[in-house]
């Protein structure tokens, strides 16, 4: 049986979405931030040495990172290749990988360094620059690179959007997608999924 573990409020209810498209029997696992540092508290430490969500456990095996998460779920539950390209395309295959792995690898950095500065209250010239330098950056790279398609790899919905739909929804959350109306509707379409929809359901988000 499948486990998943998530922390609110965070990344993890992406992971929970993508086990609804898949329409997967799971166990949710919810867990609670401490108050004070908004920290993962150490129940989550007991799953997984880094105490970090996502994280699932599925017979016997413990694996992190939402990305690689995103591969094992769909490698296993996916044959129809409904929400990746097969490896036999190898091209395709590549272009998703890309697209699955940026998020988490490229876009986030500066998103969390935003969001620490306005946390802290303390300004940093160097640190606001290249933050606001590399959002700018990266929030019209995948603007350009979803034009007038409806899904960031053209017009079918795959593993890449869950993660770009998440720091789009951070990007949001912190006041920084004004500038990409085309990004804020990919991601109120991505919302009206059911899928979406039945992950905050059960996710409580
Ligand atoms: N690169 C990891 C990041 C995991 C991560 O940092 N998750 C956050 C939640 S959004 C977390 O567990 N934070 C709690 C903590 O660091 O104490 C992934 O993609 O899954």
């Amino acid at each position: 049986m499948l486990t998943l573990h998530h922390l609110r409020i965070g990344r993890s209810i992406f992971t929970v979405w993508l086990a609804e498209e898949l329409g997967l029997d799971y166990e949710l696992k919810v867990y609670h931030r401490d108050p004070q540092t908004m920290r993962a508290q150490d129940d989550l430490k007991q799953i997984h040495p880094l105490g970090k969500s996502p994280v699932i456990e599925d017979d016997g095996l413990v694996l992190s990172e939402s990305g690689a998460i995103t591969s094992y779920l769909l490698e296993k539950h996916d044959s129809e290749h409904r929400f990746s390209p097969p490896r036999s395309d190898l091209r395709a295959w590549a272009r998703y990988t890309q697209w699955l792995h940026y998020p988490e690898g490229s876009v986030f950095t500066p998103l969390f360094l935003r969001m620490i500065l306005l946390r802290s209250g303390q300004p940093h010239e160097t640190f606001q620059a290249f933050s606001d330098g590399e959002i700018a950056r990266h929030f019209q790279h995948m603007s350009h690179q979803l034009g007038d398609n409806e899904f960031i790899l053209g017009d079918h919905f795959s593993g890449a959007d869950i993660g770009i739909s998440y720091v789009v929804s951070m990007a949001k959350r912190l006041k920084a997608l004004d500038d990409y109306p085309a990004l804020a509707a990919y991601l109120e379409r991505n919302q009206q999924r059911p899928a979406w929809q039945r992950a905050v359901e059960r996710a409580v988000e």
